[in-house]
């Protein structure tokens, strides 16, 4: 079921949009390419209808992603924390774009954010169960953040202020988001929004090369690595793991954003429909889950991983496992739920 906003919605959100002074677009921490997409998308068209608007995100993002027309304007809150603050305590419309529950903010933007005076709140999203905001346009249907963005901008009536730089920011979000249109854009109005966002010049080779043609050396390498030595696929059950240590990571002198994509790696073996990943981070155990088919890793992330998402993109983490106890416990998870892996393997099978 796709979103519909009513004549009263679109007529209360203008309204308030008019009334504003100054707005804040915030998105969730680590931010991906649908996540700033859909802040400096919102922001250039904010920016260009002559609001006062800015954007702020929680931490840093991947150098990949920092060539996006307006990035040099993003407030990051991490590094300028009191530029940060000021901006959003005097903002009285804040829009929260692909992100479900102010949580997904990081635990010190989301705590200073609920001690603050209460101001208009916006929340677009594609996650489950979001939490309540005045506004919330959310859909799971959808392929990502920028999307819905570009059905919200046309429902209001916002599109004609939508430039290159802005419709290229919503065009990285879809595209990032799908991965490069390989999941997630079985809907045709994926590529309707596409269309009519290269209508207004988006660079379609230039953001692909820019987004993927600009790795390092060691960070292909240690792709290469992980799929030749640290692989782990069960065919059987359907699903494959890559673990990655401290000690892998500083070998390939990693940095952040470095293994983007890399979770994705075992659903490339055929009749692998659940893929994992597991890496040391700083003081704790990161954990992401891919699922290709029905196997539901929203649900898997949640029991235990402390975690959530989508039902095919989720992760999780660990504050008090070592990598070893993460992965011992994911494998024990995986045996609990085998007779249903089992069954989508064999179906899969069935259906080759
Ligand atoms: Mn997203």
């Amino acid at each position: 079921m796709r979103l519909i906003l009513d004549d009263y919605f679109v007529h209360r959100l203008g309204t308030r949009l008019v009334e504003s002074k100054r707005i804040v677009i915030i998105c969730h921490v680590n931010p991906d390419g649908d996540a700033l997409g859909s802040g400096l998308g919102l922001w250039h068209l904010f920016r260009r209808m002559g609001f006062d608007a800015h954007f702020v995100v929680p931490n840093g993002f991947a150098n990949s992603l920092a060539w996006m027309p307006g990035a040099k304007s993003i407030i990051n809150f991490d590094r300028q924390g009191d530029w940060a603050r000021e901006i959003i305590a005097t903002a009285d419309l804040r829009f929260f774009v692909d992100f479900n529950t102010n949580q997904r903010m990081g635990k010190e933007l989301a705590e200073y954010i609920e001690k603050l005076p209460k101001a208009t709140t916006v929340l677009v999203d594609h996650h489950p169960m979001p939490d309540q905001y005045d506004f919330v346009i959310s859909d799971t249907s959808v392929s990502s953040t920028c999307e819905l963005l570009h059905s919200l901008m046309n429902r209001m009536e916002w599109l004609l202020w939508l430039d290159k730089d802005g419709a290229t920011c919503l065009y990285l979000g879809i595209m990032t988001d799908t991965g490069g249109f390989r999941h997630n854009c079985g809907n045709p109005i994926t590529f309707f929004t596409v269309a009519e966002l290269i209508t207004k010049e988006v660079d379609v080779l230039e953001v692909q090369d820019r987004v993927n043609n600009r790795q390092k050396e060691q960070q292909l390498r240690l792709l290469g690595y992980c799929l030749s030595e640290k692989m782990v696929i069960v065919p059987e059950l359907g699903y494959g793991y890559i673990v990655i240590d401290s000690e892998e990571k500083k070998r390939f002198q990693y940095e952040k954003g470095d293994v983007e994509g890399f979770v994705n790696m075992p659903l490339a073996v055929k009749g692998i429909f659940f893929a994992a990943l597991f890496m040391a981070g700083d003081g704790d155990i990161k954990c992401s889950f891919r699922s290709s088919n029905e196997w539901d890793v929203n649900r898997f992330a949640r029991e235990g991983f402390n975690g959530g998402g989508h039902s095919m993109a989720a992760g999780g983490r660990f504050t008090d496992k070592t990598l070893e106890q993460a992965v011992e416990f994911f494998v024990q998870q995986v045996e609990n739920h085998r007779d249903e892996l089992r069954q989508l393997a064999l179906k899969l099978q069935a259906e080759d």
